[in-house]
């Protein structure tokens, strides 16, 4: 299976590192994001959004969305289960995990979309008070996970999931190229991040 993903950018990231924690191999394939590749008709014929990443299978089927190649994914191996193991499990993995679609990378997009990496490229008119809005979310959301984080070690509970993979890439990619880290004295997400990244998915991206 082939992956069009760009180095450094966040969503394509959840799809490899969930790859690796599965054991899967993806064969890479680098698009030109900054010189407009994913606008192009011939990648918008893969997917219509014109974004990364995409997932091709070997009949040339090509399957968007971060989350939906991940659940694809869990479906052709399904050990170690990342998405939940009862009913009860995938609900609740499912409600953190799209609290932080819908709001934490809501609001770091407005922050980066509206900041001045993506305004000095000339796609879109930065709006300041937009940028600024989305850093307060951040923080506030922030604050929550700091306290979410200071009762159990995961995103949603004691183990694992997929929900700690979207966030470890949203907050590395917020930290380096939207100077919206969390704050050093959230010291229950600084422990988390540390108990994420010592995992061998992650360290083995450092090759
Ligand atoms: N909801 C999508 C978001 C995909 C997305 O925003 N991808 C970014 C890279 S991280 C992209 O392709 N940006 C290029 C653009 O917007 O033109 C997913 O989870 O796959």
């Amino acid at each position: 299976m082939k992956l069009y993903t760009f180095s450094g950018a966040p969503n394509p990231r959840r799809v490899t590192l969930f790859a690796a924690e599965k054991g899967i191999d993806l064969t890479l394939l680098e698009v030109d994001l900054r010189g407009g590749e994913t606008r192009s008709a011939a990648f918008r014929a893969k997917n219509p959004s014109g974004k990364i990443p995409v997932l091709e299978l070997e009949d040339g089927t090509c399957l968007a969305e971060s989350v939906a190649i991940c659940r694809y994914l869990e479906a052709l191996v399904p050990e170690p289960n990342l998405f939940g193991a009862t009913p009860l499990e995938t609900a609740q993995i499912e409600a953190v995990h799209r609290q932080l679609e819908l709001e934490l990378f809501a609001h770091i997009g407005a922050a980066w979309v509206n900041g001045p990496i993506v305004a000095a490229a000339g796609l879109v008119k930065p709006i300041e008070a937009q940028r600024a809005r989305g850093e307060g979310l951040a923080h506030q959301f922030y604050d929550r996970l700091e306290s979410t984080l200071t009762d159990q070690p995961y995103m949603a509970g004691d183990r694992f999931t997929v929900a700690d993979i979207s966030a470890l890439c949203l907050i590395e990619f917020a930290g380096a190229l939207v100077k919206l880290a969390p704050k050093p004295e959230l010291t229950a997400i600084a422990a988390w991040h540390e108990r994420v990244t010592a995992r061998p998915s992650v360290q083995a991206e450092k090759g």
